[in-house]
C-alpha cells in the first residue's frame, strides 16, 4: 500500500509541557499553582483541537469594506472566525485581567503570562490587541488622570466579552518608526475646548479596538504628548477616522493592521496636552508589550519544538525514526536547549515585573527590571525566528508547504524582532538603561543565582558557574573598556546586549537545575550544557570604524 506520513498532532499543550510545569512547580506558592491548574489544563487543551481545526479550514484573513453598495464610506472590518472567539476566550480566562489583580500578589504575572503562552499561537495573534490592551491599562494607571483611569481601564481589565475593550497603540508614522520624534499628527483644541487629532497613522495593529492611545504633537508645543482616542462615538460611527488600506503583512495576516487617518478625531490628553512628556508616559506600555512580545516568541519555540519532536519519533528515514539519527537528535536538543534558557529567562522577567507592580521589588530590582526587558524581548525574539526555521528544515520538503501549517510559523516569528522595536533599537534602549543603572543590579542578581545554598547545592563536577562567570566578567570589562567610545559601544550594543541575555538566562537555568537534582531531574542540567556549549560571549570586538568603511 502507499505510504501516507500523517500529520503531527498536539497533546494538551500544558500537561505535555515539562519546562512550563517544572519552572510553575518550582517558583509559584503550591496554593496558587493548584488554583490556576484547571484554566492552564483547558487552554492546553485547546491548544490542542486549535492546531488541528486550523488544518481542516482553508487560511482566512480579516477583510475591510471600505464603501457599502450605495456608495457610504463603511470602512468595516470582518474578523476571522478564531478573531471573532477571541475577546470571548481573553475575558473568560482573563488574558489581561488576571496579571492586574491583586489575589496572586506579586505572582500574578507569572499566572497571566503562562495563560497567555499557552494561548498565543492558537489565538492567532489575537494577543497583540491584549497585550497593547494590558500596556494602555499599565500605562494609565502610571498616569495617574483619574478619569481616564476610571473610564478605561475596569473596561480593558474586564471579565465580561460583553464589556471588554481592547487598546491600539498607534505610534509609527510614516517618517518614524523607532524613531517616533518624527510624529507629524498634530493635536489642536476645538471651539469647546476638546482636543481633536489630525494626521496619519501608518501601522496601526488591531484597530478594532476601542480604543487606543497615540502620540502626536500639540499645535505650538515642544514634543510628543500622549492622547487616549475611543475609536467610535455614541451612535457606533467612526471618530474621525478613516482606514486607508489593510497593510499587505508577510505573516501575522490574521491580525488586521491597517494604515488610518485621523481627521478631527476627539481625544483625551493623558497629561496636560503641551507637557511634551507622552515618549515617558508611553514607556510602560512599551515595556509590557515587550513582555508580551518575549511570552509569545517563547511559545512559537515551544510549538515548533513540540511539532518536530513528535514528527521525529514517528517519520521513518534510512530503517529508522529520525530520532534515532544523532545528528537529528542534536539538532533537536539544541533547539531544546536554547528554549529552555529563555523560558527562564522570560518567566523571570514576568516574576520581576508582577514583584514590582504589587510593591514587593525594591530600585534594585526594578533597575533589574529596566534592563531585562529589552534584553529579554530582543534575544527571544531572534531565538524563536532561529528555531522556526530549523523547524522548517526538521521537517524536509514538507516544512516548506503552507498547508502542513509550519511555514507559517516562520513567518508569524519574524514579527517578533521587529514590532516593538527591532533588536539594534532595543539593544541601545538597554544601553540607556544600563546608562542610568549601571550593570550591578544584573551581575548581583547573577551571583546570587549561581552561589550555592542550601537548596541548591553546589556541584564541583559542574562547569557552568564558572563558565557563566567568565562571560559575565567579559561583559562587565567591555563596557569599562569602551564607556568613554560612543561609537564602538554603540556598534557592540547588540553583541553586549546577546551575551548578557545568554548569560543571566544561563545564571537562572543553573540556579533551576541545581534545584531539580533532588528531585532526580537532570534534564535541566543536560540542557544547560549544551546551552552553554553553544557560547554565552557574543561581544564585538572588531572595530567600529571600519564598518562603515566597508560601504565608502
Ligand atoms: C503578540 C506579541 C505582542 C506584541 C504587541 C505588539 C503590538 C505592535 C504595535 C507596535 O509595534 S507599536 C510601535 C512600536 N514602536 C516602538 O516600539 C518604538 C521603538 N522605538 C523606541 O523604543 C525608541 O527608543 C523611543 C521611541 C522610545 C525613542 O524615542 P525618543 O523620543 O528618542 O525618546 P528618548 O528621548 O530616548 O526618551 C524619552 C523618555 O522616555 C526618556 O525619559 P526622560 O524624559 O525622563 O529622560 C527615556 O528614558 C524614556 N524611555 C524611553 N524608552 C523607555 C523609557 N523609559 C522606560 N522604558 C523605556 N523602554
Amino acid at each position: 500500500m502507499e505510504f501516507i506520513q500523517h500529520a503531527p498532532p498536539l497533546d494538551n499543550q500544558y500537561t505535555g509541557d515539562r519546562v512550563l510545569r517544572g519552572w510553575l512547580d518550582a517558583n509559584l506558592p503550591r496554593a496558587i499553582h493548584d488554583a490556576i491548574a484547571s484554566d492552564l489544563d483547558a487552554l492546553g487543551a485547546h491548544a490542542a483541537s486549535a492546531w488541528d481545526e486550523a488544518r481542516q479550514r482553508p487560511a482566512a484573513e480579516p477583510v475591510l469594506t471600505q464603501w457599502d453598495a450605495w456608495g457610504r464610506r463603511i470602512d468595516r472590518i470582518d474578523c476571522t472566525p478564531v478573531w471573532r472567539r477571541g475577546a470571548g476566550l481573553a475575558a473568560r480566562f482573563g488574558l489581561v485581567a488576571s496579571g492586574h489583580e491583586p489575589r496572586h500578589g506579586e505572582y500574578a504575572r507569572c499566572d497571566q503570562f503562562a495563560r497567555v503562552y499557552l494561548h498565543h499561537v492558537a489565538s492567532e495573534f489575537f494577543t497583540c490587541p491584549l497585550a497593547m490592551s494590558d500596556g494602555a491599562a499599565t500605562a494609565l494607571k502610571a498616569s495617574a488622570n483619574q478619569d481616564l483611569i476610571d473610564r478605561a481601564v475596569p473596561r480593558l481589565l474586564s471579565r465580561d466579552a460583553r464589556t471588554l475593550w481592547l487598546s491600539g497603540q498607534w505610534m509609527t508614522e510614516t517618517a518614524g518608526g523607532s524613531d517616533v520624534g518624527h510624529t507629524a499628527t498634530i493635536a489642536r483644541r476645538d471651539e469647546a475646548g476638546e482636543w481633536r487629532l489630525h494626521g496619519r497613522k501608518w501601522f496601526t495593529s488591531a484597530v478594532i479596538g476601542e480604543m487606543a492611545l497615540t502620540l502626536a504633537k500639540v499645535e505650538g508645543g515642544d514634543g510628543l504628548d500622549l492622547f487616549l482616542v475611543e475609536t467610535r462615538l455614541a451612535d457606533g460611527a467612526w471618530n474621525g477616522i478613516r482606514i486607508d488600506r489593510f497593510k499587505h503583512k508577510l505573516g501575522t495576516r490574521e491580525l488586521p493592521t491597517a494604515e488610518i487617518r485621523l481627521d478631527g478625531s476627539r481625544a483625551h490628553a493623558v497629561a496636560d496636552g503641551g507637557a511634551g512628556n507622552g515618549v515617558r508616559l508611553i514607556a510602560p506600555m512599551l515595556n509590557v508589550t515587550r513582555v508580551w512580545n518575549a511570552v509569545c516568541a517563547l511559545a512559537t519555540m515551544r510549538r515548533c519544538i513540540a511539532l518536530a519532536v513528535d514528527y521525529a519519533r514517528w517519520r521513518q528515514a534510512f530503517g529508522k525514526p529520525i530520532i534515532e539519527h544523532s545528528l537529528h537528535a542534536a539538532t533537536l536538543a539544541d533547539m531544546q536547549a536554547e528554549f529552555e534558557a529563555a523560558f527562564h529567562l522570560v518567566f523571570h522577567v514576568a516574576h520581576l515585573l508582577g514583584r514590582s507592580e504589587s510593591a514587593v521589588g525594591d530600585p534594585r530590582e526594578r533597575a533589574l527590571l529596566r534592563l531585562l526587558t529589552p534584553l529579554t524581548k530582543l534575544w527571544t525574539a531572534r531565538v524563536a525566528v532561529a528555531i522556526a526555521s530549523e523547524t522548517c528544515e526538521a521537517f524536509g520538503g514538507a516544512g516548506y508547504i503552507e498547508d502542513t501549517g509550519i511555514p507559517l510559523l516562520l513567518r508569524d516569528a519574524q514579527v517578533y524582532p521587529i514590532w516593538e522595536g527591532t533588536t539594534n533599537v532595543l539593544a541601545l534602549d538597554a544601553l540607556r538603561a544600563i546608562a542610568s543603572n549601571g550593570l550591578e543590579p544584573l551581575i548581583e542578581s547573577a551571583r546570587t543565582l549561581l552561589d550555592p545554598t542550601a537548596d541548591a547545592p553546589g556541584d564541583t563536577s559542574d562547569d557552568a558557574p564558572r563558565a557563566i562567570r567568565a562571560a559575565l566578567e567579559q561583559a562587565a570589562a567591555w563596557l569599562r573598556g569602551n564607556q568613554n567610545d560612543a561609537a564602538t559601544l554603540q556598534a557592540g550594543a547588540r553583541g553586549l546586549a546577546i551575551t548578557l541575555s545568554r548569560t543571566f538566562a544561563a545564571a537562572l537555568l543553573h540556579r533551576h537545575a541545581a534545584n531539580m537534582r533532588a528531585q532526580r531531574e537532570t534534564r535541566p542540567r543536560l540542557a544547560l550544557a549544551r546551552f552553554i556549549a553553544h557560547g554565552l560571549d557574543r561581544l564585538e570586538r572588531g572595530d567600529a570604524a571600519s564598518a562603515a568603511a566597508l560601504f565608502d
